[in-house]
């Protein structure tokens, strides 16, 4: 097992019930990424994760807009917002993480997509890029470098955070292994990475992580 250099962090993206398997948000396979997860946490001395964690009444919700349908794009304060299902309510069950991950050595959990006027797919900002969950800082802090990414989803909250990253000036890895696609249109985990590999995200296989070292 190697051992990543103490600028380095791990960010677990949304590891929670409401995406995977039988939550109201389900991702495909979501599941498969915790084992992979499992295995990458002994490797990084520095652990955060980000938890959706919305108001009841969020505009991302097609509940919360009579008429709609989850999948179908409005306007939510002047930002076209996909409606989804009501998922990661604050408090519920759904908003939490299995207990099957292991949760001892994470340092921090950066709470997002708590302003029911404006969705947070990225771990750093909300979609306006006005409200700044903190995480941002607390790497600097911390003397952060590099970060290194896994969890759900792959084409929405995970790729907004590697994209705010690499963004800020952090070298940002993403673990393809260790992250799956919602996929409203089929195509969307592939072009996701795509789009991460144009904007300089390294894009591998956790286990090649030694490469990377
Ligand atoms: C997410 C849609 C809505 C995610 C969160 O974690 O990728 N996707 N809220
Ligand atoms: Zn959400």
């Amino acid at each position: 097992m190697i051992k990543m250099s103490p600028d380095t962090a791990l960010i677990l993206v949304d590891v929670q019930h409401d995406f995977l398997p039988g939550g109201a948000l389900a991702v495909t396979q979501g599941d498969e990424i915790l084992p992979i997860i499992a295995s990458l946490q002994p490797q990084f001395e520095h652990i955060v994760a980000t938890q959706d964690w919305h108001p009841a009444n969020h505009g991302s919700f097609a509940a919360n807009h009579p008429g709609t349908q989850p999948g179908q794009q409005i306007e939510l304060e002047g930002l076209p917002q996909i409606l989804w299902p009501v998922h990661c309510v604050e408090g519920t069950f759904g908003a939490d993480f299995p207990v099957t991950l292991d949760r001892s050595r994470w340092q921090a959990v950066f709470q997002k997509g708590r302003n029911p006027l404006v969705d947070s797919y990225s771990g750093f900002f909300d979609n306006a890029r006005r409200g700044d969950t903190g995480l941002r800082s607390y790497l600097l802090l911390q003397g952060i470098t590099r970060v290194c990414i896994a969890g759900l989803a792959l084409d929405y909250c995970v790729k907004f955070t590697a994209l705010d990253a690499v963004s800020l000036g952090f070298k940002t890895l993403v673990f393809t292994d260790a992250t799956r696609a919602v996929n409203l249109r089929p195509e969307d985990g592939r072009r996701a990475l795509d789009e991460l590999k144009a904007a300089g995200v390294y894009c591998l296989e956790s286990k090649a992580l030694s490469s990377y070292v």
